[in-house]
């Protein structure tokens, strides 16, 4: 049985997985309006995962047999500063995503939760794989700085994302 604290920050962690699906989308408009059509299609599969991420944690909560409650989601920001401003911000986000799965796991491990830290594990896995791509984005968008023809060349390889 789920205890009260871990079903309050186990909700509030579903929020933050559909808050982060409302800011990729965001990013994901705002790339299309650019023109950069296949940064804006990664986005929007990343905006999609993090809703899958929001719904994996719902599907754990009730099979659990412990509440779901959902709670209102904030209004993402809609302005950016370009390319490479945008994926410094996801890349803060997700530092303050693995921040609080990290929250998680020091609960349930307080509270000797083998079951949610079994897992809470897969999340921690996959926060370690989406920082490191997304640094990666980071690293390469430095390096080309205002280069043209590297930023259609990665457009056109990350509009190759298919999940
Ligand atoms: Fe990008 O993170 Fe979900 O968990």
């Amino acid at each position: 049985m789920i205890s009260e604290a871990i079903n309050e920050i186990l909700n509030e962690q579903i929020n933050k997985e559909f808050y982060s699906g409302y800011l990729y989308l965001s990013m994901s408009a705002h790339l299309k309006e650019l023109g950069l059509n296949g940064f804006s299609s990664w986005m929007k599969y990343q905006a999609k995962e993090e809703v899958e991420h929001g719904l994996k944690i719902f599907d754990y909560l009730i099979d659990c047999n412990s509440f779901v409650t959902l709670k209102q989601i904030r209004m993402p920001e809609f302005e950016f500063q370009g390319i490479l401003s945008i994926f410094k911000t996801v890349y803060d986000h997700e530092q303050c995503i693995t921040k609080s799965i990290m929250t998680v796991a020091k609960k349930a491990e307080e509270e000797c939760d083998r079951t949610t830290l079994n897992f809470v594990d897969w999340f921690i896995e996959e926060q370690v794989q989406e920082e490191e791509v997304i640094k990666n984005i980071i690293k390469r968008l430095e390096l080309f700085g205002e280069d043209k023809v590297a930023l259609y060349l990665m457009d056109k390889e990350l509009s190759e994302r298919a999940e």
